[in-house]
């Protein structure tokens, strides 16, 4: 067996920005860009290699023949060259360092070359010791951020965002399913309820021939470590650090087993305990009509999770609502909300393009939306005051404005591609283009980008400043947050959602690795009767992708199709927007 999608493509992307750290031109882009391709391929780079060779390599979008012949490379051997070259000559740990915030390949280097810093421990020594203060580009602000951004990495460690997981459970569920003993693999655990960061990785399947199934699980060209190898259950540590369970049941006991591995914890002792005042007995291998743990009595439910349920006198409960939160009374009263489905997203209202730090054209984000099955798409590039980005002034918006007509033109109604804009909240509330160009705009988005450190009534001051604006729809990323990365600036959420109901103004769900709003944030927004988007912030036509995650977040915050905006046709969704 080969190498995996994901791995190839956690190879490319380091190639790129190893590539970036010595200031290569162009190509660190590239390969960010088709390690993005690779590991969001359908099928598996190995497989397409057997049947086509290197010509069906060079097939995959963006791959020419030199990358096409490095991926041959890893495929056929499970290392590369040129790699390792690259690693040799600069001997840091870049995956780890460039999980700070702030820290990018080339300030890496830098760091590297002035002080030695080769990982995190030596940058906080670093830090500490104040000589990244003095180091010119770097400042007492960003080595306080780099301090702060070290603290906030140690609490969560140990845990994995559900962006990286869930490709490779799928894939882990494809390869499994693959094999002629399994009748079948599903994800089960956290990542099946889809929680924004995940502990490890929990796969269930049904065999008749469990050893044959734990064989091969232990046997992964992943597995760095075998925790565990019994009949029923193994454990595995991959060499991402990442761990895998596997268990086997046979097929009566599928739903049971499911539920039981889906969890919460929380919610099965609540099922649990339902189960014990009927006089029955839940376990993973099903219900069963005796209490006692001796007598194993009648099975009454368990081969599927809707027949566990509904015996058990409740709804069928989605596993994003699964946490014993309110959702198990709801379902017993049959009140249970229609939480938004994953094919419900009409349009994206957040996406950026090569106007300013986004790395394709409007027309190729458009014809990509078509792909993903959205009927418009946002255009939204930064403002002027985010120079990095070459945001956008009065004039050049004007001039993509007229360049968006011509493209509505061309697509003919098979995409509705909106005017917009992510204008720059300032320091004080007010906003980074005049309101007669915001008038101009179909959607009109403000975001922070700046001044994170205010005090917590000035900063929601700030903000709701801008959200009073009649010009302004949408605050994108409320709160700042980027998952396992940066904490949220400190605001009062509360009165940010009071004032959208207030306003009118729409809050967003920013599904790329922010998901900024909690899950319990949007319980309160679908209380409070706030309306919300769920948009990509794509940079890249290949990040619609990421919509997924925004989708997976609003339903673990029970909205449903009429609480967020972008899930309607877009003359509805017109009609949320101020006017
Ligand atoms: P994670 O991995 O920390 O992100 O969270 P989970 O929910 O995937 O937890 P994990 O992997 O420890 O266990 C998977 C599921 O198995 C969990 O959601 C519920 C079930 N489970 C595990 N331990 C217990 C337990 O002691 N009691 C009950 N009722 N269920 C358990
Ligand atoms: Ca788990
Ligand atoms: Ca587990
Ligand atoms: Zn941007």
């Amino acid at each position: 067996m080969s190498i995996s999608n994901s791995e190839i493509a956690k190879i490319l992307y380091e190639i790129g920005e190893y590539l970036a750290m010595q200031n290569v031109p162009f190509k660190p882009r590239a390969y960010e860009k088709v390690a993005l391709t690779i590991e969001e391929l359908e099928e598996e780079a190995g497989d397409i290699y057997k049947k086509g060779g290197l010509k069906a390599l060079e097939e995959i979008p963006g791959v020419g023949v030199s990358i096409a012949e490095k991926i041959e490379e890893l495929l056929k051997t499970g290392r590369l060259k040129y790699y390792d070259s690259l690693k040799k000559k600069t001997p840091v740990d870049l995956q780890e360092l460039t999980r700070i915030e702030g820290l990018g390949p080339k300030s890496v280097i830098k760091l590297y070359q002035k002080l030695g810093v080769k990982n995190l421990a030596d940058l906080e020594k670093a830090a500490k010791a104040g000589k990244i203060g003095n180091l010119e580009g770097f400042g007492k602000k960003t080595e306080e951020n780099i301090l702060a951004s070290i603290g906030f990495l140690k609490k969560g460690e140990g845990r994995f965002l559900l962006g990286n997981a869930l490709p490779l459970a799928r894939m882990l569920e494809k390869r499994l399913a693959k094999l002629p003993e399994v009748e079948k693999a599903v994800v089960a655990g956290s990542v099946r309820r889809r929680k924004e960061t995940i502990g490890d990785i929990d796969i269930l399947a049904i065999s008749k021939k469990p050893e044959k199934v734990m064989d091969y699980f232990t046997s992964m060209p992943e597995v760095a470590r075998i925790i565990a190898k019994g009949e029923t259950k193994s454990a595995v540590k991959f060499s991402s650090g990442l761990d895998v369970d596997l268990r086997v049941v046979p097929e009566e006991s599928y739903g049971a087993a499911l539920n039981y591995f889906t969890g919460s914890k929380d919610h099965n002792v609540a099922l649990r305990k339902i189960a014990i005042e009927k006089g029955w007995k839940l376990n993973e291998y099903g219900l069963f009509n005796a209490t006692s743990d001796k007598r194993q009595g009648k099975m009454i439910a368990g081969k599927t999770e809707e027949e566990l349920y509904r015996t058990l006198g409740m709804d069928y409960i989605e596993p994003e609502m699964r946490e014993n939160t309110g959702e198990i009374e709801l379902a017993q009263k049959h009140q249970l909300p229609k939480i938004i489905g994953y094919d419900d997203l009409q349009g994206d209202l957040q996406t950026q393009t090569d106007w300013t730090d986004g790395s394709d054209s409007i027309e190729n984000m458009a014809n990509e939306a078509i792909k993903s099955g959205l009927k418009y798409i946002a255009i939204t590039d930064h403002t002027k005051r985010l120079a990095m980005t070459h945001g956008l002034d009065e004039k050049r918006i004007l001039k993509q404005m007229g360049e968006i007509d011509r493209l509505n033109k061309k697509f003919g109604g098979k995409i509705t591609i909106l005017k917009g804009t992510e204008c720059d909240i300032l320091k004080d509330g007010s906003l980074d283009l005049p309101d007669e160009i915001l008038a101009k705009l179909d959607v009109v988005g403000v975001s922070v980008h700046s001044n994170f450190n205010l005090p917590r009534a000035e900063q929601t001051e700030r903000i709701k400043r801008a959200m009073a604006n009649p010009h302004v729809d949408i605050l994108f990323h409320p709160t700042g947050r980027i998952v396992q990365k940066r904490e949220a600036y400190d605001l009062d959420i509360d009165e940010i959602i009071a004032c959208a109901k207030k306003t009118g103004t729409i809050l967003e769900i920013n599904a790329s690795e922010r998901l900024d709003l909690k899950d319990e944030h949007i319980r309160k927004c679908v209380e409070a009767g706030v309306k919300m988007a769920i948009d990509s912030d794509a940079h890249a036509a290949a990040q619609f992708l990421l919509l997924e995650f925004g989708i997976a977040q609003a339903r673990r915050g029970w909205a449903t199709r009429n609480d967020i905006i972008n899930a309607r046709p877009l003359q509805k969704m017109f009609g949320y927007l101020k006017k």
